[in-house]
């Protein structure tokens, strides 16, 4: 199978980890959605990167039903996802914490770009504490007995160490071992684990 996305996007990284932490191989494509729009939108109708490309030629798209693929493909050892009850929501509330982070983060990055005077300082206000909240959130779950931080790696782990990463790349301004001290243990704690280490982007 083929990944799609350049791991500078935290959506693909968490599919990539994900992979990787659960020794799938895959090859791997750098397409960047915003540098490739065309190509992007050759593999997903709304051009956005993850795309997963099975060896039967069929192509899985975004990085929440491509996890739940890989779930369903690693069976009830180890699951991804907690099967049901109380740790079920608490996983997919930490995992869709951890996907805003990636999406306001981006938005700010692009607010802040806007050329000149047509930057709204409110909107880049609203979006660091949409950012800030989400890490104290994921802060306040993490720690060795997880939901984050907890063995083995699961979607809240995952996404919550990508949104770290990502966070760090994104708002360099931010004292995030201040912010959210539980969660930068976590992710110092695995930052040499092969899942994280390989998928790692330059800037992160
Ligand atoms: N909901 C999607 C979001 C994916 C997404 O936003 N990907 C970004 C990169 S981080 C992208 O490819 N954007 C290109 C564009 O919007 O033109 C997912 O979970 O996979």
């Amino acid at each position: 199978m083929k990944l799609f996305g350049t791991y500078l996007s935290p959506f693909t990284r968490r599919v990539a980890v994900a992979l990787t932490s659960h020794a799938i191989p895959y090859e791997h494509d750098d397409l960047n959605g915003y540098a490739d729009p065309v190509r992007a939108r050759t593999l997903n109708p709304v051009g956005k990167v993850p795309v997963l490309v099975l060896d039967d030629g069929e192509h899985l798209i975004d990085s929440m039903a491509i996890l739940d693929y890989i779930d369903e493909r690693v069976g009830h050892d180890q699951p991804l996802v907690p099967r049901s009850g109380p740790e079920r929501r608490a996983a997919l509330r930490l995992a869709a914490i951890a996907t805003t982070i990636y999406e306001q983060s981006t938005a700010r990055y692009f607010e802040e770009r806007r050329p000149g005077s047509c930057v709204q300082p409110d909107l880049l206000e609203r979006y660091r504490l949409q950012t800030l909240g989400g890490l104290k959130a994921l802060d306040a779950a993490s720690g060795v007995e997880g939901p984050i931080g907890g063995r083995p790696l699961g979607i809240a782990t995952i996404s919550a160490v990508v949104a770290f990463d990502y966070a760090r790349m994104m708002h360099p301004y931010l004292d995030l071992a201040e912010i959210a001290p539980a969660l930068t243990a976590v992710a110092a704690a695995l930052a040499d684990e092969p899942a994280f280490a390989r998928t790692r982007p330059p800037a992160a």
